[in-house]
């Protein structure tokens, strides 16, 4: 396609105490060709308030944050002319570029689009430059002993100096060496941290709990123990870290001649999740992704599988499902959102791909833990399956991210059925003991107009879309029982008595209140607290900071100083399963706006359920962090 000859420029005025805010809207024609008939699309995080008319100009559709309006009749737009239009009200006030459009094209009237060119949107008439990529929101500093680990162990008693070995010597007929050559591989293609020439490392078995491994420093060689494939794995990535710390900043970091490490987690779960359904990633996207996580010590990867921007799994027995779910795009069933342009956006993975990264997930000692996003989330597999709704259903009801009627709907005969064949088919690929199915933000008035849906709930007894939401939820989790899994869910899932306690796992994302609470009704729980927890938070207040600020902003130290454990009764701290980051893409439109937002605030998460608190250390944390991979490349290469 030629360079787009149209230009939308965007501008935020906030409100003030004579005005409401503004979003305006300046489409510019730099081509040679009056424009007339057109209507102008968008999309981007925001959402526009549909009851609220447009100035100088007609809204025509909005889905969520998929927008079409037309300049008022007649409007001619002249070469070199512009159309100005004002936006009133949004869904919440813009506090980040991120936020506003990111995408637009025209829709011509023989249906033809021409692609439009969207600037970045100023605040208050203010331009800036955006903040982009690998960044540390904190100053450098030197580790105070002189070793950048992080996760940092549980004891650490090494003395002494040693030229940085020009690698290290594993024994390549161990299991667990040949999966870290190819880990290094994989983060460090071009920086060797293996040579049979370089300092001898002899693996030996040992009695220690699964993850644990103690070092042993000598002069002549380390010895690693171990009792478990994870043990030893960890082992040679905290060796592998020394040595390219002492490596690349010799002055500041060494690679101890004497003493040892011994090491043990703090949580059994350490997580981080990905949303791949707001923006697609391609599976070498997500190996290198489980890559970094176990360089992190991380051992779950939570894979956000469907949502309602998109249904990402392909499944044998409803090929629409990825087909047209897993695509969105002018005039298909899913249109554009999130800052898709004028070509289709999307992909699916198949049975291959995600076996595949299963089996590089175990080889890094990661389980991954896949999220079917039930009932809510749904607007991608209902737009590509609609024989899921009720036909009798006559009335809208609109969920928190402006989806209408997107929720499944349990009453609907078929939708049970769906569900049973769709886990069916995960339990196939996931050998995970947790399996996830959603359960988070369902519109209190879903189904509300359904004549299914009501009767069904005459018959149950209930009120309301949670009690049917947990009648489907308490029948997923027999269905999951039987087949030898465990529940887990977002914390609504035990709402009006939903998922039960036995044989679930839920994950506390609402706030930093909600594990205790859920820990004390007898739940297992994983802490996500969105507030810091969600890398999608932006690290500070600034407009041209990306990220979304509803749960507030989270800089990298705000994250590290977040105690999981806080809150809960001593008596429950056992049902506190460790914690988790979550990775929400939907202004992750940018990879350079991804490594801005995850790293190094992954790494704080990951320390924090390696390491006791008592152990914790910020000004180390801070020292360290800089070393540490990120998707390409890392922050010292910066
Ligand atoms: C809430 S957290 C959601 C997600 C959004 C996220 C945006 C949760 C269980 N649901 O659908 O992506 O907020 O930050």
């Amino acid at each position: 396609m030629t360079a787009p000859t149209t230009r939308l420029d965007l501008a935020w005025w906030p409100k003030t105490a004579d005005e409401p805010p503004r979003y305006v809207f300046t489409l510019v024609n730099h081509g040679a060709e009056p424009l007339a008939g057109f209507v102008l699309a968008w999309n981007g995080h925001c959402k526009i308030d549909p009851a609220t008319p447009l100035e100088n100009a007609t809204l025509l559709r909005r889905i969520s944050n998929y927008t079409e309006a037309a300049p008022p009749p007649g409007f001619v737009l002249p070469p070199g002319g512009t159309w100005r239009f004002t936006v009133r009200r949004l869904n919440v006030p813009l506090r980040h570029w991120t936020e506003a459009a990111q995408a637009a094209f025209l829709i011509a009237h023989d249906g033809s689009l021409r692609a439009v060119e969207v600037g970045l949107c100023t605040p208050a008439g203010t331009p800036g430059t955006p903040r982009l990529g690998l960044h540390l929101d904190f100053p450098d500093a030197t580790p105070s002993d002189g070793l950048a680990i992080i996760p940092w162990p549980r004891h650490v008693d090494v003395s002494g100096t040693l030229t940085p070995p020009n690698g290290l010597a594993i024994d390549p007929t161990h299991p667990a060496a040949t999966r870290f050559a190819a880990l290094c591989r994989r983060l460090f293609p071009t920086e060797p941290l293996l040579d049979p020439t370089g300092l001898p490392v002899h693996h030996a078995a040992a009695d220690l709990p699964p993850e644990a491994y103690r070092l042993r420093f000598a002069p002549t060689a380390v010895t690693l123990e171990a009792g478990s494939p994870s043990g030893h794995l960890y082992g040679l990535i905290t060796l592998g870290q020394i040595l390219r710390a002492a490596r690349r900043a010799p002055t500041r970091c060494r690679f101890p001649a004497h003493g040892t490490i011994e090491d043990a987690p703090h949580h059994p779960w350490r997580g981080a999740h990905l949303d791949v359904a707001r923006q697609f990633y391609p599976p070498a996207e997500l190996a290198d992704f489980l890559a970094i996580l176990a360089w992190n010590k991380l051992n779950r990867f939570h894979l956000h599988l469907t949502d309602d921007e998109a249904w990402r799994l392909d499944i044998a027995a409803y090929p629409d499902l990825a087909r047209l779910g897993a695509w969105r795009g002018h005039g298909l069933p899913v249109p554009p959102l999130l800052g898709s342009g004028t070509e289709p956006h999307g992909g699916a993975y198949g049975k291959n791909d995600l076996r595949a990264l299963v089996a590089l997930a175990h080889s890094l000692a990661i389980e991954i833990v896949p999220e079917i996003d039930v009932p809510g989330h749904s607007y991608a597999a209902l737009a590509a399956l609609p024989w899921l709704r009720d036909p009798g259903e006559n009335g809208e009801y609109w969920s928190i991210q402006s989806f209408p009627n997107n929720s499944l709907n349990p009453a609907v005969p078929a939708m049970v059925p769906f569900v049973e064949t769709v886990l069916a088919e995960l339990l196939d690929i996931f050998p995970s003991p947790w399996i996830h199915i959603g359960a988070d933000e369902v519109p209190d008035d879903a189904w509300a107009t359904s004549p299914l849906a009501r009767a069904r709930l005459a018959a149950l007894g209930g009120r309301g879309a949670s009690a049917l939401q947990a009648d489907l939820l308490r029948h997923l989790q027999r269905l999951l029982r039987r087949a030898g899994r465990i529940t887990t869910a977002w914390d609504e899932g035990a709402n009006a008595g939903g998922i039960a306690p036995d044989g679930a796992l839920l994950m506390a994302w609402q706030d930093a209140t909600v594990g205790p609470r859920l820990a004390a009704a007898g739940y297992d729980v994983v802490v996500a607290p969105a507030q810091r927890y969600y890398l999608n938070m932006a690290l500070a207040p600034d407009w041209w900071e990306p990220g979304a600020s509803w749960a507030g902003h989270a800089s990298t130290a705000d994250t590290y100083a977040f105690d999981p454990a806080a809150g809960f009764a001593a008596a429950d701290l056992p049902r506190l399963a460790g914690v988790q980051c979550c990775i929400w893409s939907e202004q992750l439109h940018d990879r350079r706006v991804f490594h801005r937002l995850v790293f190094p605030r992954l790494s704080a998460v990951a320390e924090t359920g390696w390491t006791a608190p008592t152990r914790k250390s910020w000004p180390r944390f801070a020292a360290a962090a800089r070393f540490m991979p990120a998707l390409y490349g890392q922050p010292e290469d910066m």
